[in-house]
């Protein structure tokens, strides 16, 4: 048997007993033979990057942030949209742990911001048949608008994103039909973001204030390195990924660029030796 072979041999195995156990998103079916987008059940996560505040620190400084949108609620999907498929007005709660770096290293903050489902965020979906047991489909991120008050360190904090704001967000949702009439939804957006800030006097950031332009993508899957979803990021990974290599994918293509190659395989080995826990 090939090295591809047993890659897929071994997904094939795996597949058939992982669901939650290796952090995939499981959304119960919502009465129309499909899993109501965003899945509230999950959370987005960002496993692979963080987003960064850069502008307007000091030079080398950063502060990073592994950032997470869940909590969704409630979710107003109906038909429509730019695309002819559905469209989702959402509030969400962005989960946002920072730690600095450089001579901000000490600086460690834990702050969770609410996005409101007051009409200004949303997303459209590309059409899907429901009842076909995988469906597939493109996401646009519309708009997601946050600021935070009140804060001791950030007088300003302020996230965008969405292309109606100038921020194409693009994304992609497999869901596959699960036992318990449930559905596996691995979903992601690659999120053009911006951020501002204004340090507050007193503060470690008093005196500094600016805008970062990042991208980082946020996905349900916690563990898209763990290519045969065992729970770690390992040389069987590594050999899928390598036995795919110079392909289309999407198995190995961890960047979604449409070539399994040496930016993929660098995101690999950085998470090598991972463990990923069951949610
Ligand atoms: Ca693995
Ligand atoms: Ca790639």
């Amino acid at each position: 048997m090939s090295t591809r072979l047993t890659g897929v041999a071994i997904l094939a195995g795996f597949a058939c007993f992982c669901g939650m156990a290796c952090g995939q998103c499981v959304e119960p079916d919502n009465g129309f033979g499909t899993a109501t987008m965003p899945p509230a059940a999950c959370s987005y996560s960002s496993p692979m990057g963080d987003m960064h505040i850069i502008d307007g620190l000091p030079a080398g400084d950063t502060i990073d942030i592994d950032v997470r949108l869940e909590n969704f609620f409630p979710v107003n999907e109906a038909p429509g949209g730019l695309f002819g498929g559905t469209t989702t007005q959402y509030g969400a709660q962005l989960v946002l742990p920072m730690q600095g770096t450089g001579s901000l290293s000490g600086f460690s903050r834990f702050i969770v911001m609410q996005l409101p489902n007051d009409g200004t965020n949303f997303f459209d979906c590309f059409p899907r048949v429901n009842g076909d047991p995988i469906q597939q489909f493109e996401m646009q991120l519309r708009a997601m608008s946050g600021d935070y008050f009140g804060d001791p360190d950030f007088c300003i904090l302020r996230i965008r994103a969405g292309v109606d704001l100038g921020l194409p967000t693009t994304g992609y949702t497999t869901l596959q039909s699960a036992p318990a009439n449930s559905w596996h939804c691995d979903s992601f957006f690659d999120l053009n973001y911006s951020i501002e800030f204004q340090g507050c006097p007193g503060s470690p950031l008093d005196g500094f204030s600016g805008t970062t332009f990042g991208l980082v993508r946020i996905t349900t899957d916690l563990c898209p390195t763990d290519l045969n979803n065992d729970g770690v990021t390992d040389t069987s990974d590594l050999g899928i990924l390598l036995s795919n290599f110079g392909g289309p994918g999407p198995l190995g293509d961890l960047n979604n660029d449409g070539v399994v190659d040496t930016a993929d395989l660098g995101l690999l080995l950085n998470q090598f030796g991972t463990q990923c826990f069951p949610v």
